[in-house]
């Protein structure tokens, strides 16, 4: 049985592995605690980048930097040491090899390479421990463990609207529904996600530049325009050199005015690919997956965020929430293909916060 100390360490492993969401994909993100047998920590580490050290040999390196001996000691980790030599080598036999007596994991390695660490950790005669706060590791660790078992990347959508679930007054104009603490916090997201995705409409309406500002260490994540007609122009700011972009465009349409600029052609919509005449979101998220893309934030609008919810490809939904009230102007939903309230998405309200004076309400689908 793991200990409350135990416990504590795999929380900061937890806090530690997510400094680095956005910035280790398609790898997931790790953290890495050793506690002496007193429970005293000796070292820590996380997985900072992918090909870069995975976070059991940050945390046995900062011990030795620390002048400790790690021998005997316990490595709390929150996935289970890899066991294949991949960019770097394994981390069950880095561990041994350190004299690690015990090894608390939160999350199996459901890949097919690094699986079989906790296997090669026992058979040396390590005391090795699985499951400890799973949940909490896995929910830190979705978009990898998504694409993992389902060949495709996370999906947040994140919307912004009044109280009555306004997206834009009757006139069209948008700026600013929320505080700029809400608006601070999506740039947050934005770090964290290795793909930033918005329709035309959006494109058109807000002429939006979607780069990360103010997040030093931060990845920039691929700007995924979803234009059926390329209507993009060449000078929008989503074309700008600070972020690297992608526009997606249906089979025939002309992109003569793109010269240079990273175009992918994808089928329209059928049935279950989030009909409405758009793209097909699936295949969409095929590329993206293909491209290394673990973690999509969708931005909007209404009509493509109708059609993921359409597809069934939303994970997690994020909305703030501003104390305004329009009564007319579009909602920040569009159609989805829903009818009738037996059909309702619904969801289970996982974290509500205030931001400044606007709430942000996280749910996700409940399980259907
Ligand atoms: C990481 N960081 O801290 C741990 C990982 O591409 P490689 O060779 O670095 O191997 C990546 C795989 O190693 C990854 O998919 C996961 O299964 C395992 N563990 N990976 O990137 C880490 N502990
Ligand atoms: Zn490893």
């Amino acid at each position: 049985m793991a200990t409350a100390t135990e416990a504590d360490a795999m929380r900061r492993a937890i806090a530690l592995a997510a400094r680095a969401l956005g910035a280790t994909s398609p790898n997931p993100v790790v953290g890495c605690v050793i506690l002496d047998p007193q429970g005293t920590a000796l070292g820590e580490g996380w997985h900072r980048r992918a090909g870069g050290p995975h976070a059991e040999v940050e945390a046995l390196a900062a011990a030795s930097a620390a002048g400790h001996d790690v021998r005997g000691a316990t490595a709390v980790v929150t996935l289970e040491p890899c066991n294949h030599t991949g960019r770097t080598g394994p981390c069950a036999q880095a561990l041994i090899t350190a004299g690690i007596a015990r090894v608390v994991y939160a999350v199996a390695d459901p890949t097919d390479d690094a699986t079989g660490g906790a296997a090669t950790l026992a058979a040396a005669g390590v005391d090795t421990e699985g499951g400890l706060l799973a949940d909490e590791a896995a929910a830190g660790n979705a978009a990898w463990l998504t694409s993992v078992l389902h060949g495709r990347p996370f999906v947040l959508w994140k919307y912004a609207a009044t109280l009555d679930g306004r997206s834009a007054a009757a006139d069209g104009t948008s700026r600013w529904i929320t505080s700029a603490d809400s608006r601070a916090d999506v740039h947050r997201l934005r770090a964290e996600a290795d793909a930033v995705v918005v329709g035309s409409g959006t494109l058109r309406a807000d002429d939006p530049h979607l780069a990360v500002r103010d997040h030093e260490d931060a990845v920039q994540p691929l700007r995924v325009v979803v234009d059926t007609h390329a209507s993009v122009t060449p000078g929008a700011r989503v074309l700008d050199d600070a972020a690297p972009t992608l526009i997606a465009v249906g089979e025939h349409a002309d992109t003569t005015h793109l010269p240079g600029v990273d175009v992918v052609r994808l089928p329209r919509a059928g049935a279950d690919g989030g009909g409405h005449g758009g793209l097909d979101v699936h295949a969409l998220l095929g590329e993206l997956h293909a491209r290394g893309v673990r973690s999509v934030l969708l931005e909007g609008g209404p009509a493509l965020a109708g059609s993921f919810i359409s597809a069934g490809a939303v994970d997690r939904v994020v909305g703030y929430l501003a104390p305004a009230l329009l009564g007319a102007g579009p909602a920040a939903l569009g159609d989805a293909g829903i009818g009738t309230i037996a059909r309702a998405l619904r969801l289970e309200v996982t974290d509500v916060a205030r931001l400044g004076p606007d709430l942000r309400i996280t749910a996700v689908p409940t399980a259907s």
